[in-house]
């Protein structure tokens, strides 16, 4: 039976909750032995980075310096279960394709690599030198602007440095890649802002600070090794400010487990001294409130003669716009912002109160900011305020995306972009002697409006589960028929393998906690963390099967058999040592990776240079620019007075992305159920419905199209009216493609305008079920026990 649990929902994050999830977990996948030695060596010098997130390491790690989701991802690699040739002998597609996102990885891991055989509708095996060769044999003859090559954010930069050499060689840049949907708005956006696209704090930053705000991130199961450096924050009396529709648990109170008092009591630290459950898509004209806030503070003591509030120093000598944009928000009248940000007046100059007493500020913002339609302007409104007091580029002070997958910073690093520049191309040509495709490729939106325009003849990916995660996916997923192939390098089978095109192929490739032997000798992958740190990373358990072969490995067989005649490139050599691959990443990125092989060699690795952080501005105008845009507010199908809700999708506690560890989600009191809407009592009760009604959600997307998905069960919850969340991936059909951040594409997940009904019984449900009750031992789950 699926249950909200009122008392675990009041209870802090982590604490006995956490500890008792890592265990069930292990025992789940059945590793407990194999998956405790690995949690030993996570994120330590020589061990394995997490393959969860991209939260970096500290320099000198704890014992344990893992987080529950951590070890629920190590668990989830390290099963002993197997999707072996006989599975997939005894399971057709057309079958498969009926199973949950939980169901199919729960198969286990790939063995052997497979080939698709139409007349069985069965994935076959097949030997890797067949796989190679019918790929390439495919690949060859095709016009390389209809190949899309997909990348997820856990490859590590060797293969995704050679995966990107592969697809330049083959000539296409479309390199959609996971960051498409997650963190391109900060990419985009940031380096118009400050000139550079990635984060420029480091961890001792976060031990400097002295105060802290949150934008639209939930660390306490995003990024739960951050809890640790809250929890000490909050300790030391550092104000964290959290601008948040829902109350997330982990950012009102955290039991740290190393803690035994906290632990004892379970009452835990207290996190947000200020948390402002701020309307979605309302962080514009919140933040606009502070700085209106700061700036009249600034005006008023400059009146009076009084202490400047502005840092008028660095405003005058490194940013560019500040007048205009200190004239604009002086102007914007205090009920607009209150009306499109969901807080009031005193809200936002009592967050304004907290920056201006602080020396030293740190901003981190997740997807909540980034997965929207104006994602990339809420992103500038962010180091605006910042730079109202010279916050960035000095210690303690910041600004501090947080990034998601455990290596997508580096991905992008190494090559991973549709949209190269010049001098790096140029770098390729010449180190690699061949000359690299100038026109621009395809991001993630621009690959599927490829697929469903027909322009696409083959889709290649490099992890991930491109078919489940993209927005509109249902619709997308339809024309994978079309595709003439589709070859998916992965450790476990997912709902885009059995989405697959008239060939296609499951190349199953070791996972990052695996033992990597080439020629006898141990290799080291390198990562590169949301702080900017490059570090090395060695799998140490044995290889789910004697047929896995590295993701470096693949691609190298692959290109070799596909291209291996346009460049000078010994494919061999890379994969039989992959100090070898750095060393050409070096030569490609002399600037940034110089003397990598002997850098990564020291404990924590090295950070990369990041201009910003020394106060360069490598922007147009030399400066750090203060941008705005008028009239965002005016035109808006966000308005909050609109007649439909504004869907947040998020993430559970017990999932990975699409990879669904359960359906538990703990922090909300969610049991054994994932098809639930998070609604407000207001909401409910004004369209008619109850806490535990069942509805249906239509997209009012505009377009004509018609999407909805069904038998989601309303749960009260402590969100501002006007929205409602939901789960992703459950809810992605609902996500018209259009509907997405103006300049980076990154889709507006984060508020889709759906209209809610209530079903009756008997009324059909979509064909998503949850996950039913077989397969672990729920009814005797620990996970659950209220805190002491
Ligand atoms: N265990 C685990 N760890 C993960 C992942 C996972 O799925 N599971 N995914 C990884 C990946 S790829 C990523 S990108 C990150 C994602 O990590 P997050 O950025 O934390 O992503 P979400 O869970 O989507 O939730 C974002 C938060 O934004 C809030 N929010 C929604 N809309 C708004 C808004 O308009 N304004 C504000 N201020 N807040 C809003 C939501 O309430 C939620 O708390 O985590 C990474 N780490
Ligand atoms: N509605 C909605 N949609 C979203 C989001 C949202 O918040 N809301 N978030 C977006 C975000 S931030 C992201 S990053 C994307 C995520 O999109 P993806 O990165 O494409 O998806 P994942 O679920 O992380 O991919 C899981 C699969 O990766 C494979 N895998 C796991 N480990 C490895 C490995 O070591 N090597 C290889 N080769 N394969 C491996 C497994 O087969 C597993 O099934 O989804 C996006 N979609
Ligand atoms: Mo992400």
């Amino acid at each position: 039976m699926a249950t909200q649990r009122k008392d675990v929902v009041n209870a802090p994050a982590g604490g006995w909750g956490a500890l008792n999830a890592v265990e069930t977990h292990l025992a789940r996948q059945e590793t407990l032995i194999r998956g405790n030695r690995a949690l030993l060596s996570m994120n330590k010098p020589g061990g394995f980075d997490c393959p969860s997130c991209a939260w970096p390491d500290p320099r000198e790690p704890h014992t344990f310096e893992y987080c529950e989701n951590g070890a629920k991802a190590v668990a989830w690699e390290a099963t002993r279960k197997r999707a072996t040739p006989q599975f997939f002998a005894e399971h057709t597609l057309e079958e498969l394709k009926t199973w949950t996102d939980h169901d199919l990885e729960s198969v286990g891991r790939l063995t052997h690599p497979m080939r698709y055989n139409a007349a069985t509708d069965k994935y076959e095996p097949v030997t890797w030198d067949e796989a190679f060769g019918e790929i390439a044999a495919q690949l060859r003859p095709l016009d390389p602007r209809r190949v899309e090559l997909y990348t997820s954010g856990r490859a590590s930069n060797e293969a995704a440095f050679l995966y990107q050499t592969f697809g330049r060689l083959l000539g296409t840049n479309n390199f959609p890649d996971c960051s498409n949907m997650c963190h391109e708005t900060t990419t985009v956006a940031l380096p118009e802002s400050i000139g550079v696209g990635k984060g420029t704090v480091d961890l001792e930053d976060l031990e400097h600070c002295d105060a802290m705000l949150i934008f639209g991130q939930n660390p306490g199961t995003n990024s739960p090794r951050m809890l640790g450096y809250l929890h000490d924050m909050a300790k030391r009396g550092v104000p964290i400010v959290t601008f948040n529709p829902l109350k997330e648990r982990g950012l009102v109170a955290f039991a740290n487990p190393q803690n035994a008092v906290e632990m004892l009591t379970g009452w835990g630290q207290k996190i947000s001294s200020q948390y402002y459950q701020v309307r979605a898509g309302g962080d514009i004209a919140a933040i606009q409130g502070v700085c209106k806030a700061v700036i009249a503070a600034h005006d008023e003591a400059r009146n009076r003669g009084g202490k400047q509030v502005l840092d008028v120093d660095f405003i005058e000598r490194h940013t560019h716009g500040c007048e205009a944009f200190a004239t604009y928000v002086r102007e914007m009248p205090w009920e607009r912002l209150e009306h499109y940000s969901g807080l009031c007046r005193a809200d936002m100059e009592a967050a304004a109160a907290v920056y201006m007493n602080a020396e030293r500020v740190v901003a981190c913002w997740g997807m909540g900011i980034t997965q929207h339609k104006h994602g990339g302007d809420a992103m500038q409104q962010i180091v605006n305020l910042m730079l109202l007091r010279g916050n960035i580029g000095r210690k303690g002070a910041g600004a501090c995306p947080i990034r998601g997958h455990s290596n997508v910073q580096g991905d992008r690093t190494v090559g991973i972009y549709q949209k190269p520049k010049e001098p790096f191309l140029k770098k390729m040509d010449e180190v690699f002697s061949f000359t690299s495709p100038r026109a621009p490729g395809h991001d993630v939106a621009e690959c599927c409006e490829a697929i469903l325009r027909d322009e696409v003849d083959a889709f290649v990916s490099l992890g991930g589960n491109f078919f489940r995660a993209v927005p509109d996916n249902d619709r997308i997923a339809a024309y994978t028929p079309r595709l003439r192939l589709t070859a998916y390098i992965a450790t476990k089978p997912n709902r885009s393998h059995v989405a697959h095109g008239q060939r296609s192929y499951l190349l199953p490739c070791l996972g990052r906690t695996e033992r990597d032997e080439q020629n006898g000798v141990v290799q080291s992958i390198t990562v590169e963390d949301s702080f900017s740190m490059v570090h090395d990373s060695t799998g140490l358990l044995a290889p789910a099967s004697p047929e896995l072969k590295s993701e470096i490995a693949i691609i190298a067989g692959l290109a070799k058999a596909t291209v291996g005649e346009r460049a000078k490139i010994d494919w061999d050599a890379y994969v039989a040592d992959y100090s070898l691959i750095r060393d050409t990443i070096e030569a490609v990125f002399p600037d940034q990776f110089s003397q990598y092989n002997r850098r990564i060699a020291q404990p924590g690795g090295f950070r990369l240079p990041n201009a910003a952080r020394e106060r360069k501005w490598n922007t147009p105008t030399g400066r750090a620019n203060f941008l705005f845009k008028e009239g965002l507010f005016d035109s808006d199908d966000d308005a909050p007075e609109s007649d439909h809700l504004q869907l947040i999708t998020l993430r559970s506690h017990d999932q990975f992305n699409t990879t669904i560890y359960s359906n538990n989600d703990r922090y909300r009191g969610i049991r054994n159920e994932r098809k639930v809407v998070f609604m407000n009592r207001r909401d409910i009760k004004s369209l008619g419905l109850d806490e535990g009604a069942t509805i249906e959600f239509t997209a009012m997307a505009g377009d004509g199209i018609d999407r909805r998905v069904s038998g989601f069960r309303v749960v009260t919850f402590d969100i501002p009216p006007g929205c409602c969340a939901a789960y992703y991936p459950e809810t992605n059909p609902l996500l018209a493609l259009s509907h997405r951040d103006q300049r980076s594409n990154t889709p507006a997940a984060k508020s889709v305008p759906v209209r809610v009904t209530a079903m009756q019984p008997g009324d059909p449900v979509s064909a998503e079920t949850d996950v039913p009750e077989h397969g672990c031992n729920r009814s005797k789950d620990p996970q659950t026990v209220p805190l002491a």
